[in-house]
């Protein structure tokens, strides 16, 4: 169990108090300020683990590493950038990093239309209104969430990539998914053999939501294109994350099928667990992580993953805003660790029902 923290002073939350959640172990950092396309420098990457170490925690886990538009875009410009990102995969396995979760969603990172929607108790969460989304444009999207974003960083959405989105939504407005596909087979043939090398198994994180916006192409949504995603380059270190959060927006997703099927096939290095409310198929609310708390079956996700094996990363996913913290949207402390506790009770009372042989 790890969860996420933000270094070099982009968190509200210190390394020390992550130590004290009962059950956690470890981290999944990002280096931030570093531009998007450019190497994460060896000295800063072993400067962060010997931070995370001092407090006597692991950094085994790097989220995200996030990919340049020109490989997205399968321009002749990429090999520069895959070279970068060849170079920083090989950082990460020096300093000891396991696993890197990605993705490849083009133009613009997870969508939300509030970042601090008021809930009945008086908690507040990130939620999505569909029909919101679409009356904006990207680049009011992209403003509304830097807006209400407390001062923290959003990975994903830095502030100097929105000027180029128009024009970046204009140029895939004629890419065909099958040209994307073949841009990201392109990137894993090149990064995957190093990763092999570097002791890494790369994960990426499917897209969020799991549906069309903006005309743009969409890859990791549900479980047929998760298998011809895996199909696309044959190793265990190319691999998913399962995020229920993501890909249990489209309710059509069957979360505990999909975590069996790639934890048996050892593909599933890394696991986002968190709950989302629906209130209709296209329009919900993040929830607490407990199963009574929204519609996905947190109980039945946490025993198909043990029932298959699995021996990977878990960490809470996005929590509510409660007890007065002021942190980065859906990275406070306090609801994430509920739900680690939440979790690695529901892992426990699993493991000693249904002893493994
Ligand atoms: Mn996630």
């Amino acid at each position: 169990m790890i969860m996420r923290w933000f270094p070099q002073g982009d968190d509200s939350v210190p390394i020390e108090y992550i130590r004290q959640v009962p059950g956690v172990c470890g981290v999944a950092v990002m280096l931030s300020k570093i531009p998007v396309g450019e190497v994460w420098p060896l000295e800063d990457v072993l400067g962060v683990r010997d931070k995370v170490r001092a407090a006597g925690l692991e950094m085994e886990v790097v989220e995200s590493v996030n990919i340049h538009e020109d490989i997205k875009k399968g321009l002749s410009t990429r090999d520069r950038y895959i070279e970068n990102y060849q170079t920083t995969i090989r950082h990460l396995g020096r300093a000891g990093v396991k696993c890197l979760c990605y993705n490849f969603m083009p133009v613009m990172d997870w969508a939300r239309s509030a970042l601090a929607r008021k809930l009945p108790d008086d908690s507040t969460v990130l939620s999505y209104r569909d029909a919101e989304v679409r009356a904006w444009n990207p680049a009011e999207v992209a403003r509304s969430m830097i807006g209400e974003s407390r001062g923290f960083s959003l990975p994903g959405w830095e502030p100097e990539r929105i000027p180029a989105m128009a024009a970046d939504i204009e140029f895939y407005q004629s890419v065909t998914q099958d040209e994307y596909w073949k841009n990201m087979k392109y990137f894993l043939d090149a990064v995957v053999p190093v990763a092999e090398k570097s002791g890494i198994r790369m994960a990426i994180h499917p897209d969020d939501p799991p549906w069309e916006l903006f005309g743009l192409p969409k890859v990791i949504t549900n479980l047929e294109n998760i298998r011809k995603f895996l199909a696309l380059h044959d190793s265990k270190a190319n691999g998913i994350t399962l995020c229920t959060g993501s890909l249990g927006a489209e309710q059509k997703n069957d979360l505990p099928a999909i975590g069996r099927e790639l934890a048996a096939a050892d593909r599933l290095p890394f696991v986002h667990l968190r709950n989302i409310k629906h209130l209709t198929a296209r329009d919900f609310d993040e929830s607490a992580h407990l199963t009574p708390c929204g519609d996905n079956d947190m109980f039945a996700i946490v025993k198909a993953l043990y029932d298959a094996g699995f021996d990977g990363y878990i960490r809470p996913d996005h929590g509510r805003m409660i007890w007065g913290e002021n942190a980065r949207p859906g990275y406070g402390l306090y609801d994430r660790a509920l739900g680690a506790n939440y979790i690695l009770g529901l892992w426990e009372a699993v493991a000693r029902i249904t002893p493994r042989s």
